[in-house]
């Protein structure tokens, strides 16, 4: 289930099987983390982002409200705020396959967003909830380890007010703790839900 919660005329929720009424699409694509890890030729299989927008969220929204950005969830609490252009880009699935197999929990089960032109965190897995907003939201994070915004990795986005090349090592230093926190979360979630 999707929750869609913000700015719209009812609170829905989404069941999964709705996803099998929509037009599917399949592409091909590397993964960047800003950390400084990436994976190659991943292919993906699910329902373009923009899709499931203009078919599900786009006729509850709430009459004449300009949506900026969203944010997205995951069951393990994990989120990222995306501006509606990057997130309505032409290579955004919500991914239910990866390389012709259903997501398996470490990589996002059972649907996640990818965003291949984004970095990873913006890649929510276990996607659980939408919220649609019409103002940017406020960081959650703390200076030391805000996020980018937008997160696009042909700018380097990878702070949010640091440059990416002078972050980059401090990232690199996090990718086994960060791993090992992810990982965990992930387990604990899917034994509650
Ligand atoms: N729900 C959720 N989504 C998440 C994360 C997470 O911890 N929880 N980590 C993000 C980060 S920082 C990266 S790099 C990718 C890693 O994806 P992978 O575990 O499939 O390699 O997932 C992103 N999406
Ligand atoms: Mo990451």
């Amino acid at each position: 289930m999707i929750a869609i919660r913000g700015a719209v005329t009812a609170e829905i929720d989404i069941p999964l099987e709705r996803l099998s009424d929509l037009p599917r699409k399949e592409l091909t694509a590397d993964f960047h983390c800003v950390a400084g890890w990436s994976a190659t030729g991943l292919h993906w299989e699910g329902v373009p982002f923009e899709t499931f927008y203009r078919a599900l969220i786009e006729p509850v929204l709430l009459p004449g409200a300009s949506i900026t950005h969203l944010t997205c969830r995951g069951l393990d609490g994990w989120r990222a705020a995306v501006t509606i252009e990057d997130i309505l880009g032409d290579d955004v699935l919500i991914a239910q396959n990866l390389n012709g197999k259903p997501l398996d929990s470490d990589h996002g089960a059972p649907v996640r967003l990818v965003s291949p032109r984004q970095y990873g965190y913006i890649n929510i897995k276990h996607l659980c909830r939408i919220d649609v907003l019409t103002t940017a939201p406020a960081a959650t994070d703390g200076p030391l380890l805000r996020s980018h915004p937008r997160g696009r990795v042909w700018e380097e986005e990878r702070h949010g007010l640091l440059p990416g090349r002078v972050v980059r090592p401090i990232y690199r230093s996090l990718i086994g703790p960060i791993r090992f926190l992810s990982s965990r979360g992930t387990r604990d979630a899917l034994r509650r839900s």
